[in-house]
């Protein structure tokens, strides 16, 4: 780790072995680490109590690839790109393999905010041709909270996806009942419609976009419970890949699945959101 630079009496910058700008935020309230490769919120924990998010222990922090844990940053498009963006697009969008900018840090009695940026390039427009400005706001406080905001700069509309792709750390995916998430959702793994019935439990591999969430989803995890509450998203997704997609992946060790569970506030319809010429869309989420 290259040498630490103060920026406010709570938050501080250094490099990674890979030379990517870290922000560690240590408050009153919590700590937080957050890699500006991707505006990348890799921890948050409150004082005294067990860590929010989870990090892969195989996460790869070079910048070579996403980082597997976290909130990454899925836009301007969820998943495999859409027809309207073309084929052989990176999944989840260019975001969170971007370098983004730090635009300002200050501390409050309610936490540190962070205010980083994101414009766009040559690359970006190799991928996504249009002219925007993609913000983050993060509040590290006794909640975690993160806005993100699409301007668009240019003349055209411009229409976009995404999802604050949550990774909440679990003690054991026995432990947990998920309430909020509503009835109707999207089984991605079969591709049929279906209704939630009761609390969702989780036993097997899952992914699943809930169409109609209520604003606050409760994770229970034995006697702790975990709040998500999101603005402005049309849906959330959660998703655990099970022993058998964790194996698969090579940033995720087998037994990964089992102390996650992603529970993501996102924007998931085919029509996506549109943002006209000088005007911008925001969606939120708090980790409380
Ligand atoms: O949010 C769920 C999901 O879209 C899954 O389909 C799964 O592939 C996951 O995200 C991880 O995607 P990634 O590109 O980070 O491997």
């Amino acid at each position: 780790m290259q040498p630490i630079r103060t920026l406010t009496a709570h938050c501080s910058l250094s490099h990674n072995e890979a030379g990517l700008p870290l922000l560690t935020i240590d408050n009153a309230h919590a700590r937080a680490e957050i890699s500006l490769f991707g505006a990348h919120v890799l921890s948050y924990q409150r004082h005294g109590e067990p860590a929010s998010l989870w990090l892969s222990d195989k996460a790869v922090l070079d910048g070579s690839k996403p980082i597997r844990g976290g909130i990454p940053l899925c836009w301007p498009w969820f998943g495999p790109a859409p027809e309207r963006v073309g084929s052989g697009k990176p999944a989840h969008g260019f975001a969170r393999t971007t370098l983004w900018s730090l635009d300002g840090v200050s501390d409050h009695e309610d936490g540190t905010l962070v205010h980083l940026s994101l414009g766009d390039t040559k690359s970006s427009h190799a991928l996504w041709p249009h002219a925007f400005e993609l913000e983050l706001d993060v509040l590290i406080g006794k909640e975690l909270s993160l806005v993100l905001t699409t301007r668009n700069t240019g003349t055209a509309p411009i229409v976009y996806n995404a999802a604050l792709h949550t990774y909440l750390q679990i003690s054991s995916p026995a432990a947990i009942s998920v309430t909020g998430l509503g009835e109707p959702y999207l089984d991605k793994l079969t591709g049929q419609d279906e209704q939630q019935q009761g609390a969702l439990t989780l036993c097997a591999a899952m992914d699943r976009i809930y169409r109609q969430p209520d604003a606050i989803v409760t994770v229970e995890d034995g006697d702790r419970s975990i709040r998500v509450v999101s603005g402005n998203h049309d849906s959330i997704v959660v998703w655990n890949p099970w022993q058998e997609g964790a194996s698969a992946m090579a940033d995720m060790s087998d037994d990964g699945y089992s102390t996650m569970f992603c529970v993501e506030a996102a924007i998931t319809a085919d029509a996506g959101v549109t943002v006209m010429p000088d005007e911008e869309h925001s969606f939120s989420t708090v980790i409380i």
